[in-house]
């Protein structure tokens, strides 16, 4: 682990990145062998990203073109993530967000965009809580970050289940940035602290049933236990306990999420988001890491939000 706040900060959004494109092999599959794993982490050629990351770029270029403080301009955020889309129709992206990114493109307000998913109802799923990870560099607390990460949700993901999974990851990753390098990570009080950052009902109870998980289960047990789905309930508490279970390796973690199978391009690029904040970039495995798609961009992004 690292103490350099440049590093941790490369190492959030190159974890991020890392994660999806590793796990992107397997999105959807029910469980990912240890062989298939090492096979994508010492093949060749690019490793590729998807939605996931393509997001989280446009949310940590709208922080690095404004000045610090500024927070976020929602209906900015919402044409620059919709443009992200219409650019890249093969990334991956989910089965509702085109209907929302649409709208925005046609002159909607992200509020009635974002609101008019899904019936009515709004999105649940992880795409906010999957691209959130720079508002851990853009705030200066973990709950300023649950803050930013709720507003940059709230953006396309009207649901309460699904802006609030943004609120809990933001902060997590911001808490994951600021842990002391030299001391073991108590996953209970790092628990506490994320509750504490995220009062909703719903992701407390999400947050406790993490915490009930006995830390030793296996990828299959975790997933049993938590879900991996592209639900934000079914995936983010998931990606908690891959970096609470291995919270000094990003590779572990990050091979411990995608391993459990499902939604793993998301659950890895959480995972990774917060290891490599913990741990910093020159903790990330270097051959995979050589290969991934945008990786001079994304330390560059890193190093200029860690000021
Ligand atoms: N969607 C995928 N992967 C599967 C398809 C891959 C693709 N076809 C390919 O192989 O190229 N991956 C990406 O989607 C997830 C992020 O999703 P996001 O941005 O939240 O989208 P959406 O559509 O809003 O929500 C995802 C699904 O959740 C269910 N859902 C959400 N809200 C719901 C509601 N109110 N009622 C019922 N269902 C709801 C739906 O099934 C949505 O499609 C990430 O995994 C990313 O990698
Ligand atoms: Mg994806
Ligand atoms: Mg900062
Ligand atoms: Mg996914």
């Amino acid at each position: 682990n690292t103490a350099d706040p440049r590093d941790r900060a490369a190492g959030l959004l190159l974890g991020a990145a890392l994660g999806d494109a590793l796990g992107s092999r397997f999105e959807g599959m029910s469980a990912v062998r240890a062989d298939q794993l090492d096979e994508v982490e010492t093949s060749e050629g690019e490793l590729r990203y998807t939605d996931d990351t393509v997001l989280t770029l446009v949310l940590a270029e709208h922080f690095a073109e404004r000045s610090p403080g500024s927070g976020i301009q929602q209906q900015d955020l919402a044409l620059d993530f919709a443009r992200a889309w219409r650019a890249e129709p093969g990334r991956g992206w989910g089965g509702g967000i085109g209907h929302v990114f649409r709208a925005v493109l046609s002159g909607s307000e992200w509020s009635s965009a974002a609101r008019n998913s899904f019936g009515g109802q709004g999105s649940y799923g992880n795409g906010a809580a999957m691209r959130v990870s720079p508002v851990a560099l853009a705030a200066p607390t973990p709950p300023e970050a649950a803050t930013l990460g709720l507003r940059s949700g709230e953006v396309t993901h009207a649901h309460p289940d699904g802006a609030h999974a943004a609120a809990v990851q933001g902060c997590a990753v911001h808490l994951a940035l600021s842990t002391p390098a030299d001391t073991a990570l108590d996953p209970d009080r790092f628990l506490d602290r994320v509750a504490g950052c995220c009062p909703d009902s719903r992701w407390i109870s999400l947050l406790e049933r993490t915490r009930a998980v006995p830390r030793s289960s296996s990828p299959a047990e975790a997933a049993e236990r938590l879900g991996n789905d592209v639900t934000a309930p079914g995936s983010v508490p998931l990606a908690l306990f891959s970096f609470l279970r291995h919270p000094d390796s990003p590779r572990e973690a990050v091979r411990f999420a995608i391993a459990a199978g499902g939604d793993t391009d998301t659950i890895g690029s959480m995972a990774g988001a917060l290891a490599g904040a913990r741990c910093g970039a020159t903790a990330l495995p270097p051959e995979p890491l050589r290969r991934l798609e945008g990786a001079g961009r994304l330390r560059e992004l890193g190093t200029l939000l860690a000021g």
